[in-house]
């Protein structure tokens, strides 16, 4: 069968002239997310024919300087320090929240009230009540079309896309082992300054929420089991860090002889979990790994194959076939960029790879098609909720030296009031 790989094979936008019905969106906090929400809110229609046209409308901020100098940089026409007047306007659609995990229950509760959709970033809350309060309110909202999804982004990465593609189509048989790292090294320094992410207050735990929710979210949903029970451990390495003066990405700078504040989050966990369809779990999140950027790796082994993943080769996918004959038995490395992979075929020739900021693209992507078919996206906040329940177990089993620990109600998919997922095609 020939293939052409030689160029895009999704139809291109002719024209400027929004084709379909605008999306108007809020965007809320404009650091490091906000700047990938952006771009991706940006970007979606150009290289993906949308049923909803969106249109990146207001940004919001804390600051009048900073939020007027985001909107320009990001191409929205206004912008405003004040989320609650925003919210409160008709001519806003959805409501997008890259802002800390602190505002995330407040604004989304407040959107969803207010008839508007929401895109929250993870982890969805700080804490299982607040998850649930924002689940409630999700389907509450969802009685009236509306739908709301939690960003768990590293899902729309193409090469982890086939994966789940390989695995529902039983490619790897019974599903025995999940191996999942997420290593970071940019808390390696002790002077690393005191950000938002190291206070439980505002971030909820530390390593953890910010980077084990994904491995949590991502190995669920990869294997369509969840996770049961676990047994964790949590440390805290460095106890007091500089007070921050500065914030610039994910950290920021200190001043000279800065006096020290506590650290009140985890710097690592590591946890077994035993999950539902009997599949064995051993996860670690650290962001203190030196030499070790973004490396969120999984691999899974079924009964007749393994599939591996690692972030830092993102357009990567190691496959094992049992099938195989006998004499070409291996993991071979797929390079998933082709035209029948998922997403890779409305953006470039076959081999030219994607980046970090693709994933957030396809998220717009589904999210949006998700909400003109009238079905509620994935992951749900009913889903979220589920993985701060997974969240709570680990801190709890930590808590009483690593006791197995049951997270506390069974799973649940899908929002009451909107069909569930199962009915979105394949992202291909
Ligand atoms: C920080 O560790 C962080 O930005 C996470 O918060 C993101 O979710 C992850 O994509 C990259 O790392």
């Amino acid at each position: 069968m020939s293939v052409d790989r030689s160029a895009p094979s999704a139809p291109q936008q002719q024209t400027n002239e929004p084709a379909s019905p605008r999306l108007r969106v809020a965007l809320i906090g404009h650091a490091f997310m906000g700047r990938a929400h952006a771009q991706a809110w940006r970007t979606a229609p150009h290289f993906f024919p949308l049923p909803l046209q969106p249109e990146l409308a207001v940004v919001v901020g804390r600051n009048e300087d900073r939020a007027r100098a985001a909107a320009a940089n990001f191409g929205a026409a206004e912008w405003s320090i004040n989320w609650r007047d925003v919210i409160a306007r008709d001519d806003i659609d959805l409501v997008d929240i890259c802002t800390p995990g602190d505002q995330h229950a407040e604004i989304a509760i407040a959107a969803l009230r207010a008839g508007k959709h929401v895109l929250c970033e993870k982890p969805l809350a700080r804490s299982v009540p607040e998850a649930r309060e924002m689940a409630d309110a999700a389907a509450i909202a969802a009685n009236s079309g509306i739908v709301a999804m939690c960003g768990f982004s590293y899902r729309r990465t193409p090469a982890l896309a086939l994966a789940k593609r390989f695995i529902d189509e039983g490619r790897l048989g019974q599903i025995r082992h999940v191996r999942a790292q997420y290593l970071q090294d940019w808390l390696s320094s002790s002077e690393a300054p005191l950000t938002w992410r190291l206070d439980k207050d505002r971030a909820g735990s530390g390593a953890l929420g910010d980077i084990g929710a994904h491995s949590i979210d991502t190995a669920q949903w990869l294997t369509g089991q969840s996770i049961d029970a676990v047994s964790a451990m949590l440390r805290t390495f460095v106890t007091e860090r500089p007070v921050l003066a500065h914030q610039s990405g994910l950290g920021g700078h200190a001043e000279e002889g800065a006096e020290r504040g506590p650290v009140t989050v985890d710097d690592a966990a590591a946890f077994t979990a035993s999950f539902s369809g009997g599949a064995l779990g051993v996860f670690e999140s650290t962001r203190m790994a030196p030499g070790r950027r973004n490396a969120n790796r999984i691999e899974i082994n079924g009964e007749h194959g393994s599939v591996a993943f690692d972030f830092e080769r993102m357009n990567e996918l190691e496959f094992y076939d049992g099938a195989d004959a006998d004499d070409a038995q291996g993991f071979r490395r797929i390079q998933v960029t082709e035209p029948s992979h998922p997403y890779t075929g409305a953006w470039w020739p076959t081999g030219h790879g994607l980046g970090y900021e693709h994933v957030f693209t396809h998220q717009v992507v589904d999210l949006v098609t998700a909400i003109a078919d009238g079905v509620q996206p994935s992951p749900s906040f009913t889903e979220a909720l589920q993985v701060q329940q997974v969240l709570d177990a680990i801190e709890r089993s930590a808590a009483d030296e690593s006791r197995l620990t049951h997270t506390t109600e069974p799973a649940l998919t899908g929002t009451p009031g909107l069909p569930t997922p199962s009915t979105k095609k394949d992202p291909s």
